[in-house]
Formats: structure tokens, C-alpha cells, sequence
């Protein structure tokens, strides 16, 4: 059996992730390591009058003041209007949220540190919290930042000219649309423990990111150190969804406080801190209007779109690149004409908002999608016909869509069919007349989305973000037992990579996974690479490992060669073996003749070795485009505003599909998140900025009793410009659940003539509109 692309294999990764053999921050034990706990803000907004560290304990508590050579986080952008932030790892003068690290406490225990903790004494004057994001965009709210002067990070503008449109269209639609702010909660929270390695004069930093290059340069920025006397490993990391693509306050004062006393630190995020302080994503407001035909056919849309990005701007990502995101993927995939679309990125007494899977998409989606159903119920047609007729058709790809959005290849109209065909609509609408009949109250709901993966370099800096590059780099060897090794930079962080490129290498040397060793994760073995993050793993680094895989495998047949006595041309790979006609050596053949047997090789051998480093970058800047669509089947108790969600169905199509099984994962476990943003997940807060949400008890995760049996069919269009004609999927299936079961639950609710336009849809806001409808 190949173990090549397309093979249906299990994730060599998992043996030790489920027998408990993985190996996270937490688990890594130094000789004299200690443990450090954060002293953090109690209070949204407020200035520092005073910090007391507790007698006698002074040396093993450390605040702004003692860290004064560390620079403070600033994110850059290269846009106009855009107000950057400084954050001290250590709150200095002011705290701008529940949460923000105060002080940071070590001891040889967590609890002891935890306790050295609640000794501190911190003196905070309280100012006014800035806590919605529509009331401080305004002039004369309380500010954030001083010295803006405003509340607003950036600022974007789409200009169309919709004003002729609002004279002449015959159906507009107005709404306003929101989603809350969540948090990722992967299962192994954040974590960092560092240490100086006088040996290597490295400062190394053991961290659970998804980007472990980024965070070297971020490191040694900020801490004033040359790149090379720092080394950061990602060793298995249990999730990241985004949270773990920035650098976080935590990992410098961490590291800081490592160089400064000598000692491996280490801190680990417990879920009362994540709760609170990693609370930071998907809180967007969408006032939009959109233009259509009698038949529903788009015409236009006008849009405001207002991101609550927190108080601070993450490096590198800064705190723009969901609502510039949001202003340009809007229109999603669908064909129309004009769009003139504002954002606002407001500052606000908040986490700092870090990506998370899907950035921006998940919020644009809801609000696009539930549009459509609103326009066809306007116009008296089935939402997926109106759908299918406005999303880009097939015969048109590639399209430049009104944002300049370069789709290269598929057939959105086709996935909305398939879903139709799959969840049973026809047989649905029978089924549901039946059951309202009954007073049961089933309802339908789809979701198209497009989702850019694998961005090019020019794609970031029109986002503001000029060091994100488009390429990326790997290196693949033969080992003198003729294995094989395959070492990234980017990192393996639960989405699969480790297997999947190790199948890419297989593809080129037809040798079994088992026998590929993929390293990843560890800055001081492998090439450079940004890291993983915007879907870009499996295009990028699968690229790059490919590339290498290819010129190695042209190295090996020139080895082969001489042990077969042919020319490199006539040989082939296959089996694991190099076959000339019917003779064949194997991989560990060649490589002792490389390695141990130097003598057996000619004189003018090719001393390049078996050892190839090569980088890759698609043959097109702007990113492909996976598409899908979601269709689900929910059934709404008017008794108690219950939803229940009866059947889901995923349709998508990301190219050429490295391992089937790993992408039903990604689908289900993504799917499942984007449930969770539309029925159950909100971080709540009181009128002072006090998190309501700080325990999983009150902030609600959708369980398998919440979550539907999946079911996923593929198409696989291949892109023209990319290596196997691979599109990055990773993000996804978190984009769409919003739209479709929130236009399920609508359909549901017609009879009451109400619509749910906020998510979660939880039990109290169903409830609330159908008693609003029962009392009019
Ligand atoms: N894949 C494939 N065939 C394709 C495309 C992808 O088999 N045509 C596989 C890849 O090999 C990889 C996975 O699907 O194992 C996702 O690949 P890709 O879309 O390239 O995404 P990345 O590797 O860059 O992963 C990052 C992406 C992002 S941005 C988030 S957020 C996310 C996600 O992946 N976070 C995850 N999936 C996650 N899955 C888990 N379990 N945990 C997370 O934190
Ligand atoms: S939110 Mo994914 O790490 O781009």
C-alpha cells in the first residue's frame, strides 16, 4: 500500500498523543526549574499607584520596574489611519483589563508562587471601562489609549457607489448582525518555560505556539538579544486554533525572568486565566444593507462592520487583521457588482484579540449568509436557489470577485447542490409542513463560504503585515540507515502535518510513513518558516517538502545508478526501492554506500549528498481558494427555545487531499467549534469590564451530546497553482456552522415571523423572539 498523498493512513502522532507518551511544555522537567505565577489586574481600566511586594520576597517578585530593558510589545502595520499599541509583558502605569499580568511571582512550586502571589499588594486607581465597542467608536468616550485621542486601531473603506442603487433596487434588505467574543480553549492551554543554556550562550524558550521562528524574532526583539542567542522548541502543543500564533506577554516576562535569575521558569495558563485573559476573539457588529432583483439576484451591498479588538495589538498580527480581513471577504463567494463596506478595529477595556480559526470569516459568513436567506425570503423563493444563482458559477473561474479576491478554480453553485441533495431538501420541505402541523417547528439552513489559504506575501502587506512572507522552506535526508528525515519549521500543533508531510515526502521516495521521521517545531534544526497559521501548512511547507522530496529522489536514482550500473534516467522508484528492469537496491543500500562505504562509489561522485534543503512558493501570490458549503437540519422547542440540531452535511473542496481521514477531522473538530460560535460559546461582561464567564461552567463548550453526526462529501478541483493542486483547508469548517444553523433556526421560526440575527442563539434569545412574536 502507498503511504503517499491521497492515502486514507492514521496520524503517526497519535500513538503517543493517546497512550499519553506526548511531550507539552508541562511536561518538561529541568534540573533547578521553578514554576511562576501572574499577579494580574482585577479591574478593566485603571491607573497603577502602587505595587508592594511582599517582605522579605522581593527577589521573587518582579513588576514593570524591574523589567525596564525589556521593550514593550508594539505590533507594526504599514497602513494608514493605524494607531499602534504598546504593551509591557508587565502592566506599567496603567492596566487596560481584568487579567492584564501585573506582577510575576516564582517559586519552586505553582501553588507556592500562586500563594507569593496573593501576598502582593497592588494600589489601582479605576477609570472608566471602555466595554462597547459601537459607544467608543464615537468622539468623547473614554479612551483606551490617551494618546490616539480615539479608540480606533485602523480604519477601512471599500468605496462603491451605492447611493444610485438605494434609489433603483427592488428589494433592500437592512440588518444588523452580531457574534460574540470567545475564547479558543484549546485542550493543553498556553505554557512557556525557559532557561539560559550557558553552553550554547542561548537563551531557549520551550513554548506552545504554532510559530516558533516568530516568536525567536519576537523574543529577541523585545528582549534586546541577537537572533542567534535564542533558540525557541514547540514541542507537542495540544491545539492552538490562533490563539498560539502571537506572542503573548507571558512568553517574554517568562523569558526575562529565566535570564535574570538563571533558572528554567516555567508558566502554565490554567483555564481561569485562559477564561479571563484569553478572551479575545470573533466579537463583531455588521450593520449592512444589501440590494437585490425581484429574484433575489445581488446587487449591492453597504456595510459597517465594527470589531471589538480589545486593548491591545498582538505581534505580529496586530489588532487589524480581522476587520481588514472582514471589509475585503465580505462578498464571500458571491458574484455582484457593488460593495462599499467601512470597519472600525476599536480599542476597547478587553483581552488583546488574537486570531482564531476561520479570522474574520466565521463573523462575514454569518452575516452574508443569513443576507441571502433574508433576501430570498423577501422575494419568495428556496434560499439555496437564490444562493446557487448568486455565487460566482462555475464557467466564470478563474474571477476577480468586487474585492479583488482571485478565485482560481471550483464550482461553488455545485457544493450548495450536492448539499441539497445530501441533507434531503425536497424531501425536508414535505417532512417540515408535516411536523408544523403538529406544532414541531424543523428548519433548514445552508452556508457557503470561500476560504482563503496558503495568502502570498503581497496578500499580508495589503493587510498591513510586510514580514509575512509567502514561501517557505524544508529540508529532507536519507539517514545512513536509509530512513528518512524530513525537518520544518513550521509546526505540527494537532491539524496533522507531521504525518501529512511525511506522506508528501513519501510521494517522491515511495517509502512507507513509518520509516519518515518529520521534525518540527525547534528553531535551532529547522529551516526558517513563519509557522502555522492562515491555512498555510499543508500548501506551503507541503510545497517546500515536496521540492525537496523531488531533488532527493533525483539524488538517489543518481546513487542507484551506480549501484545498479545503469544511467539515473533509467531508474525508478518504487516500493521504497530503486529498480533498474527487474534489479533493485534498497534505500539503505544506498545509503551505505554514501555514508559507511565511500569506497564502493566512484571518484567524480556527486558530492551534493543526501541532503536536500529547497524552498517553495505557489506559482500565484494572491492564495487559493477552498470553498464549502454547510447544510443543516435543526429542530427549535417553542417551549423553551431549545435548538436541536438533527442532521449536518458538509460539502468541500480543497484541491488535491493529502489524507481523507485527517480531513474529516479537520471538518468534524472545526464543525464543531463553529457550533459552538453559534449556539453556545460567549464571554460575558458586566457594566465595569468584570468577566462573567471565568469558568467553563458559565462560558459553555459544545460536547458530543450537543453535536450532530457529520457527514462530509468532497469534490477535489484542483489549483492550478499549487504543488499536487493542494488548497490549505485548516480553518474552514469553523467558518460556516453560524449561517447555516441560524438560517435553519430562521426557516424554523417562520411561522413566528421572527429572526435570530445574534449568535450564540442560545435557548434565552430564541425564547425571547418568539415570545416577542407570541405578544404582538
Ligand atoms: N490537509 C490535507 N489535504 C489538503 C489540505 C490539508 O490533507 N488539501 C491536511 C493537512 O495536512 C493538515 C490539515 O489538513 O494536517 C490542515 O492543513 P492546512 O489547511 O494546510 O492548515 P495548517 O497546516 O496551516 O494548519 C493550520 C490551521 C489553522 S490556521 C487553524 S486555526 C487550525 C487548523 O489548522 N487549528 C487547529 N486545524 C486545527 N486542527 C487541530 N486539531 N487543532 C488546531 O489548533
Ligand atoms: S486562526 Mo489559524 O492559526 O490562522
Amino acid at each position: 500500500m502507498t503511504t503517499g498523498i491521497g492515502a486514507r493512513i492514521e496520524r503517526k502522532e497519535d500513538r503517543r498523543l493517546l497512550t499519553g507518551q506526548a511531550k507539552f511544555v508541562g511536561d518538561i522537567k529541568l534540573p533547578r526549574q521553578w514554576e511562576a505565577a501572574f499577579v494580574r489586574s482585577p479591574v478593566a481600566h485603571g491607573r497603577i499607584r502602587a505595587i508592594r511586594k511582599p517582605d522579605g520576597q522581593e527577589h521573587r517578585v518582579f513588576v514593570a520596574a524591574d523589567l525596564c530593558d525589556v521593550r514593550p510589545i508594539r505590533a507594526e502595520s504599514s497602513l494608514p489611519t493605524y494607531n499602534a499599541s504598546d504593551q509591557y509583558p508587565l502592566a506599567k502605569d496603567k492596566v487596560r483589563f481584568v487579567g492584564e499580568c501585573v506582577a510575576l511571582c516564582i517559586a519552586p512550586t505553582r501553588a507556592e508562587a500562586e500563594d507569593l502571589a496573593e501576598a502582593v499588594e497592588i494600589d489601582i486607581e479605576p477609570l472608566p471601562p471602555v466595554i462597547d465597542a459601537l459607544k467608543a467608536r464615537q468622539a468623547g468616550a473614554p479612551l483606551v489609549h490617551e494618546e490616539w485621542g480615539n479608540n480606533l486601531f485602523l480604519t477601512t473603506f471599500f468605496d462603491g457607489d451605492i447611493e444610485a442603487l438605494r434609489k433603483t433596487a427592488p428589494v433592500v434588505i437592512e440588518r444588523e448582525y452580531s457574534t460574540a467574543r470567545q475564547c479558543m480553549n484549546p485542550m493543553e492551554g498556553k505554557g512557556t518555560l525557559a532557561h539560559w543554556d550557558e553552553r550554547a550562550g542561548q537563551l531557549v524558550v520551550y513554548t506552545s505556539t504554532q510559530v516558533p521562528h516568530l516568536i525567536r524574532t519576537g523574543v529577541s526583539e523585545f528582549l534586546g538579544l541577537d537572533q542567534g542567542q535564542v533558540r525557541v522548541i514547540a514541542p507537542d502543543v495540544g491545539g492552538g486554533f490562533g490563539y498560539k500564533c502571537v506572542l503573548q506577554p507571558e512568553e517574554l516576562s517568562v523569558s526575562w525572568v529565566a535570564r535574570r535569575t538563571g533558572r528554567p521558569i516555567r508558566w502554565t495558563e490554567d483555564r481561569r486565566e485562559h477564561l479571563v485573559a484569553g478572551a479575545n476573539t470573533r466579537q463583531h457588529h455588521y450593520k449592512l444593507t444589501a440590494f437585490a432583483d425581484e429574484r433575489g439576484k445581488l446587487l449591492g451591498m453597504d456595510a459597517e462592520i465594527t470589531v471589538d479588538v480589545g486593548a491591545y495589538s498582538v505581534w505580529p498580527f496586530t489588532a487589524c487583521l480581522e476587520a481588514a480581513q472582514a471589509g475585503g471577504n465580505l462578498p464571500g463567494p458571491y458574484d455582484f457588482g457593488t460593495y462599499r463596506c467601512r470597519t472600525w478595529s476599536v480599542a476597547t477595556n478587553k483581552p488583546a484579540f488574537t486570531p482564531y480559526r476561520g479570522v474574520a470569516r466565521p463573523g462575514v459568513c454569518f452575516a452574508m449568509e443569513l443576507t441571502i436567506d433574508a433576501i430570498a425570503r423577501a422575494v419568495g423563493r428556496e434560499p439555496s436557489e437564490v444562493r446557487k444563482e448568486n455565487l460566482v458559477a462555475a464557467a466564470k473561474m478563474p474571477f476577480t470577485n468586487v474585492t479583488k479576491k482571485f478565485y482560481d478554480s471550483g464550482d461553488y453553485p455545485e457544493s450548495v447542490a450536492q448539499a441539497e441533495r445530501h441533507i434531503g431538501l425536497s424531501e425536508f420541505r414535505t417532512r417540515q409542513a408535516a411536523a408544523r402541523a403538529e406544532g414541531r417547528h424543523l428548519g433548514i439552513g445552508f452556508s457557503t463560504f470561500t476560504e482563503q489559504s496558503a495568502h502570498g506575501t503581497k496578500v499580508f502587506a495589503a493587510w498591513g503585515l510586510p514580514l509575512v512572507p509567502g514561501y517557505e522552506q524544508a529540508m529532507v535526508k536519507i539517514t545512513p540507515s536509509g530512513s528518512v528525515e524530513v525537518r520544518s519549521g513550521n509546526h505540527s500543533f494537532g491539524q496533522g502535518l507531521e504525518t501529512t508531510l511525511a506522506q508528501v515526502a513519501s510521494e517522491w521516495l515511495t517509502i512507507d510513513v513509518s520509516r519518515i521521521n518529520v521534525t518540527m517545531g525547534d528553531t535551532g534544526v529547522t529551516p526558517y518558516s513563519t509557522g502555522a497559521y492562515a491555512s498555510r501548512g499543508m500548501v506551503m511547507a507541503g510545497g517546500a517538502v515536496s521540492k525537496a522530496a523531488e531533488v532527493l529522489a533525483g539524488r538517489v536514482k543518481t546513487h542507484a545508478a551506480h549501484l545498479l550500473q545503469c544511467k539515473p534516467d533509467d531508474v525508478r522508484l518504487a516500493d521504497g526501492k530503486a529498480w533498474f528492469k527487474e534489479a533493485h537496491v534498497g534505500f539503505d543500500d544506498i545509503a551505505r554506500a554514501w555514508y559507511l562505504r565511500p569506497d564502493q562509489l566512484p571518484d567524480d561522485v556527486e558530492t551534493a549528498g543526501l541532503e536536500v534543503t529547497e524552498g517553495y512558493k505557489p506559482d500565484i501570490d494572491t492564495g487559493v481558494f477552498t470553498y464549502a458549503t454547510h447544510a443543516a437540519i435543526v429542530e427549535v422547542d417553542p417551549d423553551t427555545g431549545k435548538v436541536a440540531i438533527e442532521d449536518y452535511y458538509i460539502f468541500e473542496d480543497c484541491g488535491r487531499r493529502v489524507n481523507p481521514l485527517i480531513l474529516e477531522g479537520q471538518a468534524f473538530g472545526g464543525a464543531a467549534q463553529g457550533i459552538g460560535t453559534a449556539l453556545f460559546e460567549e464571554v460575558l461582561y458586566d457594566a465595569n469590564g468584570q468577566p462573567l464567564t471565568s469558568t467553563l461552567a458559565d462560558y459553555v463548550l459544545p460536547g458530543p451530546a450537543e453535536l450532530p453526526h457529520f457527514r462530509l462529501g468532497h469534490a477535489e478541483t484542483l489549483s492550478p497553482y499549487t504543488r499536487h493542486g493542494i488548497k490549505g483547508v485548516g480553518e474552514g469548517a469553523a467558518i460556516a456552522p453560524g449561517g447555516a444553523i441560524v438560517n435553519a433556526i430562521n426557516d424554523a421560526l417562520r411561522p413566528f415571523a421572527v429572526e435570530i440575527n445574534t449568535i450564540p442563539a442560545t435557548p434565552d434569545k430564541v425564547l425571547g423572539a418568539i415570545l416577542r412574536s407570541r405578544a404582538a
